[in-house]
């Protein structure tokens, strides 16, 4: 057992006894979402799982330890502490060994979640190939994570901060599978269709079991996406959103942020210059992620 791993006692039992375990993310909260609606939907979103019969294991790095499973102060901290940081893979070794406070984004909850033993994640939306990689060569860690580590992650797609197409062509390379449930559409994260198409629309939840365990037991090592579009009630106009999307992306470069700050800033401007309304959306299409992963945990534990 990795000495920096810290998995709640609940967690653990579940792991063990082979019962289904959904992984969540915590830059989500942290670096995502403002407070406190970022504590309610922590809450809450656990809660769902439990409805469907699976254990919740939201990811963080306190305290020197890769803490799989939050009590509930912690789960406070994660949303009301400014200091936390952002970790991805490369920031794991410094906040390890310093005690920093960090939240997790979707590549370091999947390694997280992978050494622990859960094989799946639900989250909002993936990182990907930034718009203008092509010179600045932004790519999110998360593409590369998806490339190399076995869990597979149930999202609403990606938003068009990112580049879309590229987004799609990089994971074709690393070999990554990119299923749609029961929809042919690649979504976009606040509308249910990009214009892309998935590799294999899923009929239903034990499908999405069956290729789960197809791959790994050929011994396949790798990530999964499973792309579940945001229910049509809470799905937002498309030129609308992309408009904001422009504004914020703009914004961006005027102001030269970059690195790890550009995803926080873009998902905070989008939250403000839609009046809210986004967020709405984003915490609705992340409990319906929660659902669909806590489903398909079920049916995973069953085979
Ligand atoms: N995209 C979203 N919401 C998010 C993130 C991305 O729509 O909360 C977060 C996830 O934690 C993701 C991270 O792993 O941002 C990607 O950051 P970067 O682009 O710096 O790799
Ligand atoms: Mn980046």
């Amino acid at each position: 057992m990795n000495k920096y791993l810290s998995v709640l006692p609940e967690v653990q039992a579940a792991i063990d006894a082979g019962k289904p375990v959904v992984a969540l993310e915590s830059t989500i909260l942290s670096h995502g979402m403002p407070y406190p609606q970022n504590l309610e939907f922590g809450k809450k979103v656990e809660q769902i799982i439990r409805e469907e019969g699976a254990v919740p294991a939201t990811i963080a790095v306190l305290d020197g330890k890769l803490k799989v499973g939050l009590s509930e102060s912690e789960l406070e901290r994660m949303c009301q502490d400014h200091s936390i940081g952002k970790v991805s893979r490369r920031d794991v070794p410094v906040y390890l060994a310093t005690g920093k406070p960090g939240a997790t984004t979707v590549a370091t909850t999947m390694l997280i979640a992978e050494m622990a033993g859960i094989p799946i994640f639900a989250t909002g939306g993936i990182g990907g190939v930034h718009r203008g990689a092509e010179t600045t060569m932004d790519i999110s860690a998360d593409l590369q994570e998806l490339a190399h580590t076995s869990v597979a992650v149930v999202s609403a797609g990606v938003k068009s901060i990112l580049d879309i197409g590229l987004t799609l062509e990089y994971l074709e390379t690393m070999g990554v599978p990119v299923l749609g449930m029961q929809t042919k559409d690649f979504p976009a994260f606040y509308c249910r269709k990009s214009g892309f198409q998935v590799d294999c629309d899923l009929k239903s939840y034990e499908e999405a079991a069956r290729v789960m365990k197809a791959k790994w037991d050929a011994g396949l090592k790798g990530g999964i996406i499973i792309a579940n579009p945001i229910p049509e009630e809470y799905a937002m106009d498309s030129d609308y959103m992309n408009g904001i999307i422009e504004q914020a992306v703009r914004e961006a470069k005027e102001q030269g942020v970059k690195g790890k700050a550009i995803t926080p800033f873009l998902l905070a401007r989008i939250v403000e210059l839609t009046g809210g309304d986004s967020l709405a959306s984003n915490i609705q299409l992340a409990y319906h992620n929660a659902r669909c992963a806590s489903r398909i945990a079920v049916e995973y534990s069953r085979l």
